[in-house]
């Protein structure tokens, strides 16, 4: 059960008006959600219009004075996964409060939330939004007066203004969320064999329909020609599916290299401007396995090849 996000304003409100360099985004680059907001950040041209802090992919442990399970802001933290500190780890700039916990943020607004993503507001020091269904949705709207670096012609439109297009994404957003964003938790985190079965068969239903989708007429994208929020909502966990979910969540029935049209999907998403930039694997792997399995973080696969390079070769799947 994931809680519902308290903070719901938005980006365009009398408060909130759309300005570059206002907003502020912590994430942390192990969350499917915050990877939502990654991306949209980044496929919009928003980089160098909205700043952003990444907090350290595993939360503070059970011996920690604030409390177990808090997103911390550690830079200098060696993770086990490289041995070293994680590169994109930052402190935290946004409040200029130099904050150690995603949790103090909350606490600054009287709030007794916890959870990432967060869009804040630089000026007033307020968070405007924690729910990532909304930050893209709005990052999308106002890319423009946010400061976006694309022209009209080359920023993508991920929820364009046509009804037919609209309801087929709400429908696509839907069945991904249940079945695949949030059904490899529910199969992954499960103690009963039959909810952890429920999952495990709902999520590669999914998996066999999209590929079917994408395979009817050679479509790139999952509405058509052009992508949208519909992609990028599934993007986050089909990245993360052979070299973490096939292991830690259970899901392994098959990996997505063993679908050769969602394959070649995964390696055109991943091709598109500012989305290889988006993901850390090494901060995926840390968080999934860095507290649990003994802290010991599984090293593969590495055939056909190693993890991310192979999303760099969508002829894999004819191989394999
Ligand atoms: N509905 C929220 C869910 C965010 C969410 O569940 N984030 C997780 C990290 S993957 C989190 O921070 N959980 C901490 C908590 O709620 O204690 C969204 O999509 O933004």
């Amino acid at each position: 059960m994931r809680g519902i996000s308290g903070f719901r304003h938005t980006i365009g409100d009398p408060e909130f008006p759309a300005e570059p360099g206002r907003y502020h985004l912590f994430v942390a680059l192990n969350c499917p959600w915050c990877h939502r907001v990654t991306l949209a950040r980044n496929v919009l041209g928003l980089q160098d219009s909205i700043s952003m802090d990444v907090a350290f992919p595993n939360r503070t442990a059970d011996d920690d004075p604030d409390g177990p399970n808090h997103w911390q802001f550690a830079p200098d933290l060696a993770a086990s996964v490289t041995g070293i500190p994680l590169p994109e780890c930052t402190a935290e700039t946004g409040t200029d409060q130099g904050f150690r916990l995603v949790r103090d943020i909350y606490r600054a607004e009287g709030a007794d939330e916890r959870s990432v993503p967060i869009l804040y507001d630089k000026k007033t020091n307020h968070i405007v939004n924690n729910e990532s269904a909304d930050i893209i949705r709005m990052l999308d709207r106002h890319a423009k007066a946010l400061g976006s670096s694309l022209g009209d012609a080359k920023r993508p439109n991920l929820y364009p203004d046509d009804s037919a297009v609209r309801s087929e994404i709400d429908l696509l957003n839907e069945q991904i969320y249940v079945t695949i964003n949030n059904g490899a938790y529910k199969a992954g985190f499960s103690s009963d064999q039959s909810v952890y079965a429920a999952a495990f068969d709902a999520y590669f239903e999914t998996l066999s329909q999209l590929e079917a989708r994408l395979a009817r007429d050679g479509r790139p994208f999952l509405t058509g020609e052009q992508f949208t929020e519909a992609d990028l909502r599934l993007f986050p966990t089909l990245y993360r599916h052979d070299p973490v979910y096939h292991l830690r969540m259970k899901l392994n029935g098959a990996k997505i290299l063993d679908y050769p049209y969602l394959w070649r999907w995964l390696c055109r998403f991943y091709a598109l401007p500012g989305v290889a930039d988006s993901n850390s694997l090494d901060h995926c792997r840390q968080g999934y396995f860095g507290r649990s399995w003994n802290g010991v973080i599984p090293l593969g696969p590495f055939k056909p090849m190693k993890y991310p390079e192979a999303y760099k070769h969508p002829d894999l799947a004819n191989r394999h």
